[in-house]
């Protein structure tokens, strides 16, 4: 398409039009550059678009899960509930796409296929499924952390004659499951909301656990009018305070105050533990400060946890199916629920322990188990997402010497701050691996990240220099410390699998993702490498 001036390229191509995309479009827009937004969906709104399985909501308080770019914006928009359910945020994210006039330079139902360096041109070439092919000068990939959803290889699963849903990418109309035998495949965060909202339409709800999560009450409500005003006249310290925090957040789960533990579990009796579960239940978890730094303090939590569940569960057969075990507490992402506990005292929900024997096929009409056949009428496979690399490597993106990014990546990803590849030149992931990404407030690092990319390219324009591009010292040294700080975590104990690490995925390679010094931290190191003109880049 020709531009204005007559050009047929843009200066930055975004990929997804989500949380990252729409404001990638804003910040970019507002510096004069030309910018064109590709999305696969229909429709704005990212994992907020394809996420809309019951239940589905957000796990940070709706707040601080926003943009802070605009003081109107913060004002002007009334969240209803203190952690928001899937339809606010998205019909927030449409509003900011219609209020910013961001539509205009959005395509939709548009999927990236590849995208190419061209060494003589300096310029990326972006070829879309249906074979238009677009020029620009960089590449900004806001195409999101949790966006390639997991199927899991099980024999037969093409066989099953009933509905099959997957929770990412949930079908736009409403689907009504009054009368069915529904059975839902994975006991993750989406797993753990959408089964308490199933089991209340479902005639029968089979849930097939492979590894039970530990998970707590959200303690979610409707956001009382006197806090909002308060969080909105206070919008400036808070997000001040966000940006040197370590994950993006200042308020807890149920929009408290994070406070900071402060007790040694180790340092507690069996009564001590047992008075601070009859106090305050799960929350007693978060007065201890060893738990992610020592196994045995950890072991100690974990077994708290199980009490708890214990106290809430009615059958001591299916608490004990539901108790985690084998795996220490933090290891996985936290996942926080609404009745999900209490929904296994129900008649019509059946918990299968994949532990205790396998699915060993999907069939026409059912899941064979090693204990047994269960007969449904809808599948759902709440079994997650390739993450963090997974969409990236869906599209065939090639840097200098043609040089895939599959293949440089082949043993894990690999990335200078998260943000650029070694012989990738001017193409940026938001969010990417080795970034605080997936472990903060997804908004707070989002923002960090374009506000970045937007400084560089100024930087760029401005000293009349074509490409950045990454040395691979940097990015060596980069993951290096990366992976140092991780060390000696419960993220990367051994007996560890999660999703941060790849083992969700068969074959993926074993590399903790995400950086874990926290988003103040981080966002000083890239101001830093900025200030001191880009080092770890050659600049071209
Ligand atoms: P998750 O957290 O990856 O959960 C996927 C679930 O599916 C988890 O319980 C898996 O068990 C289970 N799973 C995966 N493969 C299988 C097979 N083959 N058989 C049985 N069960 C399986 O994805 P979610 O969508 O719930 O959440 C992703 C993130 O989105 C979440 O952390 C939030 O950040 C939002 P496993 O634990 O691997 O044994």
């Amino acid at each position: 398409m020709a531009q204005e001036d007559g050009s047929d390229a843009y200066d930055v191509i975004v990929v997804g039009a989500g949380f990252g995309g729409l404001y990638a479009l804003y910040k970019l827009r507002e510096q004069g550059l030309r910018v064109r937004v590709l999305e696969a969906g229909a429709g704005v709104g990212g994992t907020w678009y394809w996420n809309r399985y019951p239940g589905a909501r957000c796990d940070v308080p709706s707040v601080e899960y926003s943009y802070s770019f605009s003081r109107e914006l913060e004002q002007e928009w009334n969240w209803t509930e203190v952690m928001a359910g899937q339809p606010e945020i998205l019909s927030y994210l449409n509003h900011v796409a219609d209020r910013f006039d961001l539509r205009r330079d959005i395509q939709l139902e548009t999927r990236v296929a590849q995208a190419r360096f061209d060494e003589a041109d300096c310029c990326w070439f972006v070829l879309t499924t249906s074979g238009e092919e677009l020029k620009a000068r960089f590449c900004v990939m806001a195409t999101g952390c949790l966006s390639a959803p997991n199927t899991p290889d099980i024999p037969g699963k093409a066989d099953f004659a009933g509905a099959v849903y997957h929770t990412g990418a949930w079908p736009h109309e409403d689907v009504d499951f009054t009368g069915l035998r529904v059975g839902v495949v994975g006991t993750g965060s989406s797993g753990v909301q959408a089964i308490p909202v199933l089991a209340q339409s479902a005639a029968q709800l089979t849930v097939f656990q492979r590894t039970p999560n530990y998970t707590v009450p959200a303690g979610n409500r409707p956001l009382a009018d006197a806090d909002r005003d308060r969080a909105k006249a206070a919008y400036e310290i808070i997000r001040a305070r966000e940006r040197e925090s370590y994950a993006g957040i200042i308020f807890g789960f149920g929009g408290h105050a994070l406070v900071l533990p402060t007790e040694r579990i180790l340092e507690t009796s069996p009564e001590q533990r047992r008075a601070a579960l009859d106090e305050d239940a799960f929350g007693a978890l978060r007065r201890y400060s060893d738990i992610q730094s020592d196994p045995r303090a950890n072991e100690l939590a974990c077994e708290m946890y199980r009490e708890m569940l214990r106290r809430i569960v009615d059958d001591p057969d299916v608490a004990e199916r539901l108790s985690p075990r084998g795996y220490p507490l933090g290891c996985k992402r936290p996942v926080i629920d609404t009745d999900y506990l209490p929904t296994f005292n129900r008649e019509n929900v059946t918990l299968v322990d994949l532990r205790r024997g396998e699915i060993e096929r999907i069939t026409p009409s059912g899941v064979q188990t090693a204990q047994g056949y269960f007969g449904l009428d809808v599948l759902i496979w709440a079994t997650g997402f390739d993450a963090m690399t997974g969409t990236l490597l869906r599209i065939d993106v090639r840097g200098r010497r043609n040089l895939g990014l599959d293949r440089a990546w082949a043993e894990g990803p690999r990335s200078y701050l998260g943000l650029q590849t070694h012989g990738f030149p001017n193409f940026f992931t938001l969010t990417g691996p080795m970034s605080p990404s997936v472990l903060s407030n997804m908004v707070v690092s989002i923002e960090q990240h374009v506000d970045w990319i937007a400084g560089c390219i100024r930087y760029l324009d401005e000293h009349e220099l074509a490409t950045i591009e990454a040395t691979a010292e940097a990015e060596a040294a980069w993951i290096e410390h990366v992976q140092k700080l991780a060390q000696g975590t419960m993220w990367v104990s051994p007996s560890c699998n999660s999703w941060y690490l790849g083992t969700n995925i068969p074959g993926k390679p074993r590399v903790f993702m995400p950086y874990v010094g926290g988003v103040g931290t981080y966002r000083k190191h890239c101001d830093r490498v900025a200030a001191q003109g880009y080092e770890g880049f050659v600049l071209g």
